[in-house]
């Protein structure tokens, strides 16, 4: 298969130094220089072995999108999703249908992401702290630098690390810069008079020139026309969708807000959670209520602002994707591309991330590149924290014991190939398992819920109490995980969302 080829090119070799070592010894009391001469010619001839091995490793092109949920066309999220670049994306590789993060917030999912650990292990749950504050990751190589490690150029802009990307892009190679990160915003805000500053959404700025992944989209695509003589690791990481939902009016054109679909919402959904359940995933949020929301008649424009904002992510997308067609890698890149969690808008009537169903945890994930399978799409169970270990698989790369989530290359070569769940945490003891059939929700106070998605796409009907239902519970509860590590950090929305729920659940106990 195409996939095992790709690993038996790219085998690993004996080290030159190993080679070097064992001759010095061999040598013992013989004539020591021209054993050393021989050493030395065949350590030259290995290194060059090695040196051709790595430059003919295939290069990476790994591109993170912020906060975009299933509203693509090849998802079906949305069915007015216009992202064009990403179905044709999806068309050229695997499309990994029910890939899930690890957290649903930026900082964890993406610490989790680059170091291959569940939040669970590293204590990495909220938005802070970073991935060095983490005893356990911290002990971790992570993604680009491994790839650093193994003879790759390393280099990226935007967002691909919560906020330390200048740092660790430019001491492992170059930082092109995040161009002005979330954007522009007016003086007045367009939607909402209150709230989080970044909560704003609507037809702004006036030129999409002065849209940062704009920018951004546009230095990966100059990079890409540059000589390297050894492989690359090129990270593009795009800030929409990510709240401010504001670009400009052009990409409104394309989502006439007259024939906008809201999601379709039942009033009693939540009347089959536990109070833990609802209070985790409201209490101290920052993101607008719906009821303020359907009150003020902002569905409409709010939904038209996101999938707005999805086409034009979708357009940078698909200017570094040209780019990349047009340069001399085309044909030896493997190109991944994810968002790194979900984002409700109304379902549940919630908003935002930081919940453990299907709209929180849900993301695009795509793997493409040379020999690999064409226009297939996978539904068995995926992580975000198994893109790490899929990457040295797909380069021929040692695997390395300490990363926690498992290659993809097995769904890649076949995607019904069965997999085990993919699991999303949310603070200590909040836990979402998801099977290619089911999701099942544990949180800290006990309660459960279960989600058959063969016929509830909504998780509207929570089956965890069901007695037909007892073998699936019990099958799925053997993949929560056996040790929590403490919270790490203090003080952002997610803590404070844990931190009030706890204390109304041990005020009721
Ligand atoms: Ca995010
Ligand atoms: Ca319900």
């Amino acid at each position: 298969m195409a996939g095992n080829s790709l690993v038996i090119r790219f085998a690993k070799q004996t080290s030159p130094l190993s080679s070097l070592f064992r001759l010095v010894v061999l040598g013992g009391h013989l004539c020591v220089l021209p054993i050393l001469l021989a050493c030395i010619c065949i350590s030259q001839s290995a290194q060059a072995d090695d040196r051709n091995q790595a430059a003919s490793r295939p290069n990476i092109l790994l591109i993170a999108i912020d906060d975009l949920n299933d509203w693509v066309g090849c998802l079906g999220g949305h069915p007015q999703a216009a992202t064009p670049s990403i179905d044709r994306l999806a068309a050229k590789g695997t499309l990994f249908s029910n890939a899930h993060c690890q957290a649903p917030v930026c900082q964890p999912s993406r610490a989790s992401l680059l170091t291959s650990t569940y939040p669970s292990s590293s204590g990495l749950y909220f938005l802070n702290p970073g991935i060095e504050a983490s005893r356990v990751t911290k002990q971790k190589t992570t993604l680009p630098e491994r790839f650093a490690e193994e003879g790759y150029r390393i280099f990226g802009a935007g967002k691909i690390f919560h906020v330390t990307n200048g740092p660790v892009f430019n001491r492992l190679g170059k930082y092109g810069g995040g161009f002005g990160y979330f954007g522009p915003q007016p003086q007045t805000k367009i939607s909402q008079p209150h709230g989080h500053p970044l909560w704003d959404w609507g037809a702004y700025p006036d030129s999409t020139e002065k849209m940062p992944d704009k920018r951004i989209a546009k230095w990966a695509a100059d990079q890409l026309k540059n000589d390297f003589h050894a492989p690359f690791f090129l990270a593009v990481g795009f800030y929409r969708p990510h709240v401010p939902m504001l670009v400009p009016r052009k990409w409104f054109d394309k989502h006439s807000r007259k024939e906008i679909l809201t999601p379709v919402v039942q009033s009693d959904d939540v009347d089959d959670l536990s109070p833990y359940a609802r209070d985790l995933t409201s209490l101290e949020h920052v993101a607008p209520l719906h009821q303020w929301i359907v009150k003020n008649k902002q569905w409409h424009h709010a939904i038209q602002s996101y999938l707005a904002c999805c086409s034009f992510v979708d357009a940078c997308v698909g200017e570094v994707l040209d780019a990349l067609d047009q340069s001399p890698y085309r044909d030896n890149t493997i190109i991944v591309l994810f968002s790194d969690h979900g984002f409700h808008l109304g379902e549940k009537q919630r908003w935002a991330k930081r919940s453990l169903w299907e709209d929180g945890t849900r993301v695009p994930l795509i793997i493409a590149g040379p020999g690999l399978p064409k226009h297939q799409t996978c539904s068995q169970p995926a992580g975000l924290i198994d893109i790490y270990p899929t990457l040295l698989d797909l380069c021929g790369l040692p695997p390395d014991p300490r990363l926690e989530g498992s290659s993809l290359q097995p769904q890649i070569i076949d995607p019904s190939k069965s997999r085990a769940p993919v699991r999303t945490t949310f603070g200590p003891e909040n836990h979402a398992i998801r099977s290619r059939d089911w999701r099942y929700i544990r949180y800290r106070d006990g309660s459960e819920e279960l989600y058959d998605h063969r016929n509830d796409p909504h998780e509207w009907n929570n089956l965890a109490t069901d007695p037909e239902c007892a073998k699936v519970l019990q099958a799925h509860r053997k993949y929560l995980p056996s040790t929590e590590h403490p919270i790490l950090g203090e003080g952002s929305t997610g803590h404070l969302a844990f931190q009030a729920s706890e204390e109304k659940r041990l005020q009721k106990n």
